[in-house]
């Protein structure tokens, strides 16, 4: 698409050159310019949790502000009903089940190959600065890693010029930060030791000392515990390098803003990942947000996330780059409202769907799984819009790199940068969406879900997980809520998508 926006910016440049008046040249500096690209990337975030998709108990203001100033997609996708392997796919313009992404332990090794093209590496290509602050979730370093000493591979391996991490998740074990690979703030006097397979002599745990915690485990997490929350996973050492939970928002975005506030001086233009920990569990508002929606502590972080959101978008414009920063907000997978602690979640929940109509919640093949919110801004350059679209966070890679002039390719990223500046409603026409290595096959308005064993629900969570007994047809434009399995009454529709999703899939 040789018309996107950033060719047109360059035409204009080219006059601005060709004038003399100062004025013209300062305009031609910031437009001639790659745009900046911030990917803002939540946790667990449902289609329903912001306030534009019908949130209730909790608002979202600078959320629905990027939404309603730019593109809100109704139909936009992670890759998977999981963290890691939507991560992949995001990071990587590639379908995670061909690398058989799962959730990885906090111990993994790096899941990206460091030979692999990634989004961040195409940018960091095009002469981008690349950064990543947040949750990271794909592996680090080898097996048998030392967190003590440098770790490599870490993201600076696979793109990112920096990166300020949690290894995996805000529930599991190692609860540091990790700086271009080093632990932050740690006293080699007291090593880090890590284990996923048994404890450390004597050390307390969830599950033998509950009395010692002041968050309780509803199921799994119940290992270490570190700040009187028990975790997933052994930890050992390293005292001086443990996260402050409640602090861990304030955290991350003291990083973000310096780095914005840094590079934005540069002449190169950045890419900034901000993997954001909210709304996952363990739920930690800081207590300036505790008490912020009628939610409990679920909410109470969307409103923390939603505030920190507010913030990033006040760096950008004291920083003067807003009309040159194209903002995408997306979640790696839908929602959970139990996810393993008691936090009210449930008890709360009230008239609030983070589902937004949608059947099924985080591990679900079900729609609410994988179908996310998904916002693109860029004030000046994207017209305010609502997309119906099929978009998927795998498509970043191709839809930036049209963007940004590369000509490097992913393997199942598709260009849809058209709908994603809202030139567009055509979006991609096909996507394999994936739950625990399960997988459907949505085309159009229609999703279908072959048959699976397995049970029906996950009831430690509450979820419909999607292992349906016979194989189903849904049309998702009359039928969001996945009641009416259409299969039998359109046998060659089913056959014919079967056949597709078939030899696409290579099974
Ligand atoms: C599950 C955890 C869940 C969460 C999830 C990863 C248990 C019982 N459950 O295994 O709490 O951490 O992994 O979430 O341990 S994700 O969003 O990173 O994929
Ligand atoms: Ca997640």
């Amino acid at each position: 698409m040789k018309n996107s926006i950033f060719f047109h910016l360059l035409l204009i440049a080219f006059f601005g050159v060709s004038c003399q008046n100062s004025q013209q040249q300062t305009s031609e500096k910031t437009v001639s310019k790659k745009p900046n690209i911030i990917f803002v990337y939540l946790d667990d975030l449902g289609f329903g949790d912001i306030g534009v998709n019908g949130a209730k108990g909790v608002q979202t203001p600078n959320i629905d502000g990027l939404a309603n100033g730019g593109v809100n997609f109704l139909n936009g996708y992670a890759s998977s009903a999981t963290c890691t392997p939507s991560r992949y796919a995001a990071f990587t313009g590639q379908y995670p089940w061909r690398k058989n992404a799962k959730i990885l332990p906090g111990s993994a090794p790096m899941l990206i190959d460091t030979a692999q093209v990634t989004l961040a590496g195409m940018l960091k290509k095009e002469g981008y600065n690349t950064a990543i602050i947040g949750k990271w979730h794909l592996g680090l370093g080898t097996h048998d890693k030392d967190w003590n000493e440098h770790i490599s591979p870490n993201p600076n391996d696979v793109g990112f010029h920096h990166s300020y991490i949690m290894a995996a998740t805000q529930d599991r074990v190692p609860t540091v930060y990790i700086e271009d690979g080093d632990v932050v703030g740690l006293d080699k006097n007291d090593p880090i030791q890590i284990n996923y397979d048994e404890n450390f002599p004597g050390q307390p745990t969830g599950k033998d000392n509950p009395e010692l915690t002041t968050m309780k485990w509803h199921h799994g997490h119940n290992s270490t515990i570190i700040n009187g929350i028990p975790r997933i996973g052994y930890m050992k050492g390293g005292k001086s390098a443990i996260w402050n939970d409640v602090e861990m928002a304030d955290h991350f975005l003291g990083k973000v803003k310096n780095y914005i506030n840094e590079k934005a001086k540069e002449d190169k233009p950045f890419f900034l990942t901000y993997t954001m920990q909210q709304p996952h569990v363990p739920r930690t508002p800081h207590p300036r947000f505790v008490g912020k929606s009628t939610l409990g502590p679920r909410g109470d972080v969307i409103a923390e996330a939603d505030w920190c959101i507010g913030e990033l978008m006040k760096t950008i414009r004291e920083a003067g780059i807003e009309e040159n920063t194209l903002i995408v907000f997306s979640s790696d997978n839908g929602p959970v409202l139990n996810d393993g602690y008691y936090d009210d979640a449930v008890e709360k929940l009230g008239d609030h769907d983070p589902n937004g109509g949608l059947r099924g919640g985080k591990y679900s093949l079900y729609d609410a799984g994988t179908h996310v919110p998904f916002i693109t801004y860029w004030k000046g350059q994207i017209k305010p819009t609502v997309s119906n679209a099929l978009v998927c966070q795998m498509d970043l890679f191709a839809s930036l790199a049209e963007l940004v002039g590369s000509d490097m390719k992913a393997e199942d990223s598709e260009n849809v940068l058209s709908a994603l500046l809202g030139e567009s409603k055509e979006g991609r026409a096909s996507l394999i969406l994936e739950a625990t290595t399960r997988t459907s096959y949505r085309k159009g308005d229609f999703v279908l879900l072959p048959a699976y064993e397995g049970p029906e629900v996950n009831h430690e969570v509450n979820i419909e997980l999607g292992n349906l007994k016979e194989l189903a047809l849904y049309n998702l434009k009359e039928d969001p809520a996945q009641q009416k399995n259409i299969a039998n009454e359109n046998p060659e529709l089913v056959a014919s998508l079967l056949k597709e999703f078939e030899s696409k899939r290579g099974s």
